[in-house]
């Protein structure tokens, strides 16, 4: 069990921006922009190396569904934005739940660091 099954239950306090059935949308702790909200399946998959197309294309459509909808919601959708799933060590990822990442509010920079 991660941190994020622990926001999913409620257990923690997150800022929820977004919820449906199977998925959450909060603000992440540690800002790498003026915008970065993180989207998740309330269901548990470790990374996005866990994803079968067939199994989980609906979840990953209904994730980006609601990136675009926090997107408008937030004021950043005209200029853009990037989202980002981090996969194992070398993707730089810390948390074992899939989790895509909302940023905007400002230039990226490519590549990434
Ligand atoms: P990654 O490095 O891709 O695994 O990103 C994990 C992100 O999760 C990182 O940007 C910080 C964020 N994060 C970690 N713990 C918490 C938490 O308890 N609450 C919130 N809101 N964000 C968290």
């Amino acid at each position: 069990m991660t941190i994020f099954t622990k926001i999913i239950n409620k257990e923690i306090p997150a800022d929820i921006v977004y919820e449906s059935d199977s998925v959450l949308a909060f603000r992440d702790i540690n800002p790498q922009a003026p915008i970065h909200i993180l989207i998740i399946p309330k269901i548990a998959i470790p990374s996005a190396r866990e994803i079968k197309g067939p199994e989980h294309a609906e979840l990953l459509g209904e994730m980006i569904d609601a990136a675009n909808k926090i997107a408008k919601e937030e004021g950043i959708f005209e200029d853009g934005f990037r989202l980002v799933f981090n996969a194992g060590t070398n993707g730089g990822q810390d948390v074992y739940h899939l989790h895509m990442h909302l940023l905007g509010g400002r230039k990226m920079k490519w590549p990434p660091g």
